[in-house]
């Protein structure tokens, strides 16, 4: 076991990103997927030593960089959190790119890297801001509706955009930082309820974020959102997986054209540009726009005796 593992830490648009740059597990030279299995069959005790308390806490997003399988990508990787390990990640991706490009890693203005969803395309416009092109969204189940205890009827979208989205048709609060730990109550409220109702994705995948939409507040922007990731942490950007979500939703419904800017404000008032375009396949490509600032890098210790070396929980 590695007791000695580097990493940065990065934050885009106030969600935090901690890359594992030494002391990370060797994961072979299979598929994403098949690394990301390796990874949560044999090596889990990394992710909670990284993720977990008393070495981080339940907003951070983890990175592993790991070898791609398609030669034309800069990178491969693996993002998790503190519940487990996520397909897609758009802040995370940010958060990626621009520490790469902090360790001198990355020479080329446009890279790609793949994940265990696909391979994104990342333009840097500077140190510290990046545009990920991100993989097809699309919206698998419109206005869907559920009972959901406290709330009542509750109406929404099913989306893919890197991870499953229920996009909530109506804000069931204002979207303060007062009003957080009740967003989250609510949000977790329907996430059971479409457990319960057997509302799923694609082959019958858990729709493990939920996402609140109101109206923004700053000018310039065109919607706020509130999005609970798996794990029970609320995103402090606007979701980069969950703006592409959000896109396929608007496009599905004619609400927004191909290259049509779309400015979604977080919960903290911080923000991702956004449009979207079809492929040749005529499916959904978005590409978000944010900002990411490294803030630390350090060197996690893990003495053996350490009763919490692989983390609380
Ligand atoms: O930006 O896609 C995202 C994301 C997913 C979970 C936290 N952030």
């Amino acid at each position: 076991m590695s007791n000695s593992i580097k990493v940065i830490d990065s934050h885009t648009e106030g969600e935090p990103t901690r890359v594992i740059i030494d002391g990370g597990p060797d994961l072979g030279a299979g598929s994403l997927l098949e690394q990301r299995a390796l990874m949560a069959q044999q090596y889990d005790h990394i992710r909670r030593a990284v993720i977990l308390e008393p070495r981080g806490s339940d907003v951070l997003v983890g990175a592993l960089l790991c070898p791609p399988t398609d030669p034309a990508c800069a990178t491969g990787v693996i993002f998790f959190n503190n519940r487990g390990y996520l397909n897609m990640c758009g802040h995370g991706t940010i958060g990626v790119a621009v520490t790469l490009a902090y360790l001198g890693l990355i020479s080329e203005s446009e890279i790609k890297i793949e994940t265990p969803v696909g391979v994104v395309t990342v333009t840097m416009n500077g140190a510290n801001e990046a545009s990920v092109k991100n993989v097809a969204s699309y919206l698998y189940l419109a206005d869907v509706s559920v009972e959901v205890e406290t709330l009542g009827v509750v109406t929404g979208d099913v989306a893919w955009g890197g991870n499953w989205f229920f996009l909530a048709h109506d804000c069931p609060l204002d979207l303060t930082l007062a009003n957080q730990e009740l967003l989250t109550h609510y949000a977790r409220l329907i996430k059971n309820a479409l457990i319960k109702n057997n509302t799923t994705g694609k082959d019958g995948a858990e729709i493990d974020h939920i996402e609140f939409f109101s109206e923004p507040e700053v000018a310039g922007a065109d919607s706020k959102n509130f999005v609970l990731c798996p794990g029970d942490a609320y995103d402090r950007s606007p979701c980069g997986t969950g703006t592409s979500a959000k896109l396929a939703c608007l496009a599905a419904k004619g609400k927004l054209k191909p290259k049509q800017l779309w400015v979604q404000d977080s919960i903290i008032n911080s923000r991702f540009e956004a449009f979207y375009e079809f492929n040749e396949q005529a499916e959904i490509i978005p590409t978000i726009t944010g900002r990411a600032y490294i803030h630390a890098e350090t060197t996690i210790l893990r003495h053996p005796d350490d009763p919490f070396k692989n983390g609380i929980g």
